[in-house]
């Protein structure tokens, strides 16, 4: 049984030249979310469920745990020496963490602490996402805002958190695999459990919520009238599955195939989920595991942020279904209202 904290090390000397900063910066996030996961199981038994009574940037409502999971992060973080700065989905403005050792990392984060938040009241998943890149600006000073403003390409490692029936931490990195290490809360480890993950090209399910059907495009609709439609009278050809949570729904695809739509619409002309973290972490662990990410015109992870907190439509995962997809989108007679 590996440790995440032992796979990481072994990891590390595979790269002679590695210096052990992204290890350190892996094992503080997976401490955290230790933390968090801690937080999310007592919750209902420690007064910490509900609304806190704020409203973030995002316009949503805030709970209880994301202020609590959000300000985990940061504190684990600031404290460690591997990080030089960071994005929050709760704040608005980049977090500096400037202080002399961590003005030498050479990392900064990027990370939507607490994702579907509006499963917390009602026990269903939830989960956090985060984004590693490698500052741009000069070492020895503050982390800037262009270190943040990288295009996901440029990524250097990724990964989420899903605190579902188990803790399961999930990382990528630009040169390896995807693995997964599940939590054992007996000894406060995750283990790997899934180790070199591999998308299915074809899955047999698609996440979508059907009350968006009639304000997205007609390719995006045609798409998801193929997926409903049954062969020789038996059920449609692929289930809808939608946990309301991106980490849960991509766990389930990542592991099983399928595809996960989030289309721009007309009330979000560039759709609701986050490009920098959301969108592109899970694009560059799709297409380490062999599968894709789009926004329906290019390639998630080649479209160069503007704004830390920008949204973008995405369609992301197994091969065969994101390249039908974009074979609607793209032989479309129709003109595409949306922004995509
Ligand atoms: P809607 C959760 O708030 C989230 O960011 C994703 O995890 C999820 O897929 C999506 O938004 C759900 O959005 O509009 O269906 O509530």
């Amino acid at each position: 049984m590996t440790t995440l904290d032992e796979f990481t090390i072994q990891q590390l000397r595979l790269y002679p030249q590695a210096t052990g900063e992204l290890s350190g910066l892996l094992r503080g996030i997976g401490l955290a979310a230790k933390m968090v996961s801690n937080l999310v199981n007592k919750a209902a038994i420690a007064d910490i469920l509900g609304a806190e009574g704020s409203v973030n940037i995002q316009g949503e409502n805030v709970q209880k745990l994301d202020v609590l999971a959000n300000n985990t992060f940061i504190h684990v973080l600031r404290n460690s020496i591997y990080c030089a700065g960071m994005v929050s989905e709760e704040n608005e403005d980049i977090i500096v963490f400037d202080d002399a050792k961590n003005n030498q990392s050479k990392y900064v984060v990027l990370m939507d602490p607490l994702d579907g938040s509006a499963n917390i009241d009602v026990n269903m998943p939830i989960g956090t996402i985060f984004s590693i890149y490698r500052r741009v600006s000069e070492l020895g000073k503050p982390c800037t805002k262009e270190d943040f403003l990288q295009k996901g390409d440029n990524q250097f490692a990724a990964g989420y958190v899903l605190y579902g029936s188990s803790t399961i931490f999930v990382y990528g990195t630009k040169r390896h695999s995807v693995n997964g290490f599940t939590l054992d809360n007996s000894v406060g480890e995750f283990y790997l459990s899934h180790p070199q993950m591999k998308i299915p090209a074809e899955g047999k399910s698609y996440a979508f919520d059907y009350r968006y059907y009639h304000s997205v495009d007609k390719p995006v609709r045609d798409f998801l009238d193929e997926c409903n439609a049954s062969e020789n009278g038996s059920d449609g050809r692929y289930a809808n599955k939608n946990a309301g949570c991106m980490v849960a729904d991509m766990h389930r695809i990542l592991l099983s195939g399928g595809i996960f739509l989030y289309p721009a619409r007309k009330e979000k002309p560039k759709g609701k989920l986050r490009l920098m973290y959301e969108c592109n972490p899970f694009a560059f662990l799709t297409e380490l595991c062999g599968g894709g990410a789009t926004d329906g015109r290019q390639r998630i992870m080649e479209i160069v942020p503007q704004y830390v907190h920008e949204r973008s439509p995405v369609f992301i995962g197994s091969s065969d279904m994101v390249d039908k997809l974009f074979q609607y989108i793209n032989t479309s007679e129709t003109v595409i209202k949306n922004v995509y």
